[in-house]
């Protein structure tokens, strides 16, 4: 983790070039350090940084972690155009249950889970009814492994789905009017389930249709698919093909880059779930995972000329101090853990 080294409050000369020097011999040993200053620098030392070229050290506000300093989970995430398919996918690669959801804009928006998909199976059967008129059939076509055959302009589709297993009577006994409708290549069937309102049929075991097929579709714009399953698997990738935006929670509990992590804590406290998206100007950055917070991260710092917390960065309390390398009176100084600690009279 990068190690932050830090002069005193109301930076002179001395303190500015300790932290460019001590950080420049961190970094030459293999290790990240950032020069700091926790003040604005005086003339006589910007003169010395612009004529010996050195950049002004970045200024340090305060000694607490901020979120954008710690590691997060990755910022793995999908659109809200994405089907529930590609949704399932990319939460088994990534290894979590739940994705961030992000517009065309790539901000983020919402958050699905695996119980929000799982719900589509165990929920009232109006649920998935009132879920499957958000199906685009371009959709269904790559989850079915398809083929488009005709998608009018206007589809009536009442999100109901019923597979015609056909006997003697056909079709006649199927109240079929604005379903989608799974069925076989009967040309005769398949003609008569149109003429009959269908609104979509779903052709497994098909390869091609017959002319006059077609022509009942386009007059009756009854959409046409070739799916590139069975039956059982067209009807159970069929939920799948529901884009993330029509199952995802817009109710969303995200944090800040900026904000600090024991403030994160506190607020994480009211809510009860694992993971949280961390967002930057409204795009995610990463997961932080409540679980891992029970030790919560601190700063890596360095003092040089000072050791006083009075003349140090604020809560530089909280902060975990490295080393102290000094030249002044020792006071408050005192540390939680073993520290390199050298102060000399010089200078
Ligand atoms: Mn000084």
């Amino acid at each position: 983790m990068t190690i932050y080294i830090t002069g005193h409050k109301n930076p002179d000369s001395d303190s500015i070039v300790a932290s460019i020097a001590y950080a420049y011999l961190k970094n030459e040993l293999g290790e990240e350090a950032i020069p700091c200053r926790l003040g604005s620098i005086s003339q006589e030392t910007e003169y010395l940084l612009n004529r010996f070229d050195f950049p002004t050290p970045q200024l340090l506000e305060d000694a607490r972690c901020t979120l954008g300093e710690i590691e997060l989970l990755p910022a793995t995430q999908i659109s809200q155009d994405d089907t529930l398919f590609e949704a399932l996918q990319t939460m088994k690669q990534a290894k979590q249950p739940f994705l961030a959801v992000h517009d065309q804009n790539h901000k983020i928006i919402g958050m699905i889970t695996r119980n929000d998909i799982a719900n589509l199976g165990v929920e009232d059967t109006a649920y998935g009814i009132e879920m499957l008129q958000h199906t685009k059939p371009s959709d269904l076509v790559k989850i079915l492994n398809g083929k488009e055959i005709y998608i009018p302009e206007h589809l009536h589709l009442n999100g109901k789905v019923s597979i015609v297993a056909l006997s003697s009577h056909r079709a006649l006994r199927y109240q079929v009017q604005e379903r989608m409708v799974i069925v076989s290549d009967d040309p005769i069937a398949q003609k008569e389930l149109i003429e009959k309102g269908a609104g979509m049929l779903i052709l497994v075991w098909c390869d091609s249709i017959e002319k006059d097929v077609l022509e009942a579709a386009k007059q009756h714009e009854c959409a046409i698919i070739l799916s590139g399953h069975g039956s059982m698997n067209t009807l159970r990738y069929l939920y799948f093909s529901l884009p993330v935006s029509a199952l995802m929670s817009t109710k969303l509990i995200t944090f800040e880059r900026s904000e600090y992590v024991e403030d994160v804590i506190r607020k994480m406290s009211r809510y009860r779930y694992r993971s949280y998206p961390i967002v930057f100007e409204e795009q995610l950055c990463g997961y932080l995972e409540a679980g891992k917070m029970l030790y919560p991260p601190t700063k890596n710092m360095i003092l040089v000329d000072h050791n006083e917390f009075s003349q140090s960065v604020k809560n530089i309390e909280k902060a975990s101090v490295l080393e102290v390398i000094d030249h002044h009176r020792i006071h408050d100084f005192t540390s939680t853990r073993p520290v390199y600690f050298r102060n000399e009279t010089v200078g």
